[in-house]
């Protein structure tokens, strides 16, 4: 079920764990050539709460990203661990393996986030009261109070809006913001959509996991977010792979139903 933002002024939400105080917070952070961002995200994400430790998966990133991330697991003993990959198999594989890890590791709580940036980590507070009401909690950009970096071209803006349109009438997803790359999961929530079994990568990994929520019946809320775009390093999206993605979805429609 998806539900509509919640009638508060979301940046007046209660600081981080207030209302509700999971015990582990694993943020799962996928990097790839991340070197110029990951010790700053690492280091405001760790400022949040003492609850939260991040995960880094890195698919052997040539810039030594791993290396980094390694440093920061030694300094910050049980609050950073990495997960290194022999090579880069896509975004999908990379957090099946980062959501089993937190499964695995006992997370009541469970992140996903770009590296780079362009999730307000200051939206994390609120997320975390909010899963205290919802099984998935959404970054959305696409619901009220949401917004994009005011450098995104037109003709991105129209892909971006146009494709999450054509993802819901294709896929009967109730979500706003079909592809958003910034969820938190509600431990028992994850453990009931069946990882195994997701296929995408991309932007379809976060169409697929959206319907798999919506299948197994999890309460979705979306909190509006602003999305910047990276300052430093490098998109690995291209033209070609979004447009790829939208026939892809017509497969997801088939595989998830
Ligand atoms: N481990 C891993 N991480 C990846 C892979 N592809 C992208 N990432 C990471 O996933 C996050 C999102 O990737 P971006 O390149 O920023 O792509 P995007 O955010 O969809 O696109 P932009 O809006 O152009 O930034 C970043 O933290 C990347 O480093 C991958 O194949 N493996
Ligand atoms: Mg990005």
């Amino acid at each position: 079920m998806t539900v509509n933002p919640p009638q508060t002024n979301p940046s007046q939400a209660a600081a981080p764990g207030a209302k509700y105080n999971p015990r582990d917070i694993c943020i799962v952070l996928p990097t790839y050539n991340e070197a110029e961002n990951i010790e700053p995200m690492v280091s405001s994400l760790l400022g949040l709460v003492p609850q939260v430790r991040v995960h880094v998966v890195d698919d052997a990133s040539p810039d030594g990203t791993g290396r980094i991330a390694d440093r920061l697991a030694h300094d910050h003993p049980g609050r950073v661990s990495v997960l290194h990959r022999r090579s880069k198999t896509g975004l999908g594989d990379a957090y099946i393996a980062g959501f089993r890890d937190a499964l695995a590791t006992g997370a009541d709580l469970i992140f996903e986030m770009d590296a780079d940036f362009s999730h307000p980590v200051a939206a994390i507070g609120p997320m975390i009261v909010l899963s205290t009401d919802y099984d998935v909690v959404v970054g959305s950009r696409y619901v009220t109070g949401g917004s994009l970096d005011r450098k995104w071209s037109l003709g991105r803006r129209i892909l971006s809006w146009g494709g999450n349109q054509y993802a819901r009438l294709i896929t009967g997803l109730n979500v706003n913001d079909t592809t958003a790359g910034f969820k938190c999961f509600r431990r028992e929530a994850l453990q009931r959509i069946p990882l195994d079994q997701v296929r995408s990568q991309g932007y379809n990994f976060q169409i697929e996991m959206a319907m798999r929520c919506q299948k197994a019946g999890l309460t979705v809320v979306e909190y509006p977010i602003h999305f910047s775009e990276r300052t430093r390093g490098t998109s690995k999206m291209t033209p070609s792979i979004a447009i790829e993605a939208l026939w892809r979805i017509l497969q997801l429609r088939v595989l998830v139903g």
